[in-house]
């Protein structure tokens, strides 16, 4: 050790730690499954960001003990240290390697969020109050069937969420949900064949876009397999457009804390082939078909004992005619 100079041993060192610090940005292991292409791309941003993590970590640690043993106070000495003060090259190198590092990471993840769709000016905008009332005057925004129309002039305002990529830009999506945060739980509603559920069913491959609203408080839309997530803000829809590439399920999160049972608020998401996604919306439409007729059934017959003769006529059992009784309070 003592016949190798020290610019060598900082040289290797300094290649060690940069092998580390990649090796171990790679295989962290931190991450769940990536279920959709976009995750590759958020986790190349993790990645890269753990890998400079690590390099600083180990850089700044490894200073430490270097000089904690190196530089220790040995027996018998009690003279003071050097007295040091400023060291310009130094302060220009450590202040340039941040800046440096900074600059490419919002770079980076700039890109990243361009691709995922995060610059959409289609997306899902806010949708302020305020020009509705507005709306006698030139400047108003036209109101069609009492619904906003959105015109090019509203591009102005955020969009919220995640709209379409690079790619689907300007094409309709394959499939529209709306989802409703509200405490403690996720309302799915498919506007095309109106089945309301609570769980979230999609066709893999798809392009699909959830719009995104909270009825009472905020809350957070996290797909953590998907790598993405939005605030569902009451007032102001948001929009999450991704294509699911891996058949399975997967947990949905609230990801803010919206109340006592927040803890509680869960989901899930099932990546269907498009056979089973066909097949469970089929299943909805019908057994919601049924729930109708029940309800229906409820308001028309006030008299439940009307119904008794017939009953056998219409195949109704008695458990079923019993279950239309009205609830009674409880005792
Ligand atoms: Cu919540």
């Amino acid at each position: 050790m003592k016949n190798i100079p020290n610019s060598i041993l900082t040289m290797l060192a300094g290649i060690a730690l940069t092998l580390v610090s990649i090796w171990y940005g790679q295989n962290h292991g931190l991450l769940p499954v990536q279920a959709s292409d976009d995750a590759g791309l958020v986790d190349g941003l993790f990645n890269t960001m753990l890998t400079v993590g690590t390099g600083i970590f180990l850089l700044v640690e490894g200073a430490i003990i270097v000089s904690a043993i190196r530089f220790r106070r040995r027996k018998g000495d009690n003279t003071d240290g050097p007295p040091i003060a400023g060291n310009i090259p130094l302060e220009i190198v450590w202040t340039a390697i941040p800046v440096f590092i900074v600059l490419f990471l919002s770079v980076y993840s700039f890109d990243v969020y361009r691709n995922l769709g995060g610059f959409d000016p289609d997306a899902i905008e806010a949708t302020p109050e305020v020009q509705v009332a507005m709306a006698d005057t030139d400047m108003a925004t036209p109101i069609v069937n009492g619904q906003q129309r959105k015109t090019h002039s509203m591009h102005h305002h955020l969009a919220l969420g995640v709209g379409a990529d690079p790619q689907t830009q300007g094409k309709e999506p394959d499939l529209s949900v709306d989802v409703m945060g509200l405490q403690y739980a996720w309302i799915f509603t498919y506007p095309e064949s109106g089945v309301t559920s609570g769980e979230l069913h999609i066709p893999v491959n798809s392009d699909v876009k959830l719009t995104i609203k909270a009825q009472d408080v905020l809350h957070a839309f996290w797909l953590p397999e998907f790598r993405l997530k939005q605030d569902a803000i009451p007032g102001q829809p948001a929009e999450l457009r991704f294509q699911p590439k891996r058949e399975g399920e997967y947990p949905i999160v609230c990801a803010e804390l919206c109340g006592p049972y927040h803890g509680a608020m869960g989901a899930k998401l099932y990546v269907d082939s498009q056979e089973a996604y066909d097949q469970w919306l089929q299943s909805q439409v019908v057994a919601q078909k049924g729930g109708d007729q029940t309800v229906a059934a409820l308001t028309e017959r006030t008299d439940i004992d009307r119904l008794a003769p017939v009953a056998d006529q219409l195949g109704i059992t008695a458990e079923a005619l019993k279950s239309l009784q009205p609830a009674q309070p409880a005792a």
